[in-house]
């Protein structure tokens, strides 16, 4: 792999991957993404039901487990995970599945991942792959170096007039133990439109735009010109990944609170490796 690869990686905590996914390939995780749509874990969301739009987030579904460790398994993703990170080892920890149909969708708010899933460490990394041709006006977009930033408290996605409403603590409350609030991106964006270093990528099928869940990173509506969006996006770690508890774990529904590997989880120490052997070795 290009050392400026990686470096782009570990500087910018972002990088996108053209082709890596043949058809075939790409056939087959459309396959896995309809069947977990169909099959919807405990945490999905859905809105806009019976209005011609359609939305449907979940995560961590245990019950698509079992089929996408079995897809991971035959893609070349852990391989690239690996050799971005310069690990030895990669495995897989689980997915996400975005849809946005009908043209009416609402950016996906500001976050980092590990807001809400307890990761340190460098050897993270996220493959956002989409079935359509995402252009760059509705592509996801990534704060360039953010994940080398400090850890944020998350949203709790829940208040349509604050979108940085802390999940885990107000910091007013809970003084020096409280995760520092988000930035609000879009407000100082409005304000400046320079304010913040932002990546994006429109992309084609079969490229795979890889990016840190450390990173702040949001965006990615859909609109008339383009109306639906169908994203899968899988979790990777490797030899470097700890567990670095969240401050409230009761908070998050992905955790030690969660339904995947909440046991495992649970039995980690702050600052271990992340490794049980459940998880999935990808290379
Ligand atoms: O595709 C989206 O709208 C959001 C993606 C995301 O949050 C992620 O990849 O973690």
């Amino acid at each position: 792999m290009d050392e400026a690869l990686r470096r782009a990686y570990r500087e910018d905590g972002a990088v996108m991957i053209r082709g890596l996914l043949s058809p075939a390939q790409l056939a087959q995780c459309r396959a896995a993404f309809d069947w977990a749509i169909e099959n919807p874990g405990p945490h999905a969301s859905k809105m806009y039901a019976n209005t011609g739009q359609r939305s449907h987030v979940d995560n961590c579904n245990p019950i698509a487990k079992p089929k996408l460790d079995d897809l991971v398994a035959s893609l070349p993703l852990g391989r690239t995970f690996a050799d971005l990170w310069g690990a030895e080892h990669a495995w897989y920890f689980a997915e996400e599945v975005f849809l946005k149909e009908g043209g009416v969708g609402a950016r996906t708010l500001w976050h980092q991942d590990t807001s809400y899933l307890p990761w340190g460490g460098q050897h993270w990394g996220n493959a956002w792959i989409s079935f359509e041709a995402v252009p760059k006006a509705n592509a996801l977009e990534i704060l360039r170096g953010s994940h080398r930033g400090p850890r944020y408290d998350g949203t709790t996605f829940m208040d349509p007039d604050d979108p940085t409403d802390p999940l885990h603590a107000d910091p007013q409350q809970a003084g020096a133990a409280a995760w520092p609030r988000m930035p609000d991106v879009e407000a100082e964006r409005r304000a400046n439109p320079a304010a913040f270093d932002v990546l994006s990528w429109a992309t084609e099928p079969g490229d795979v735009l890889i990016l840190h869940p450390a990173s702040l990173h949001g965006g990615a509506p859909v609109d008339a010109a383009f109306p639906n969006r169908h994203t899968l996006v899988l979790r990777f770690f490797g030899d470097d990944a700890t567990f670095s508890p969240l401050p409230d774990e009761s908070r998050s529904g992905y955790a030690r609170d969660g339904v995947l590997f909440k046991n495992e989880m649970s039995a980690l120490e702050p600052g271990a490796p992340f490794r049980a052997p459940v998880f999935r070795q990808v290379a």
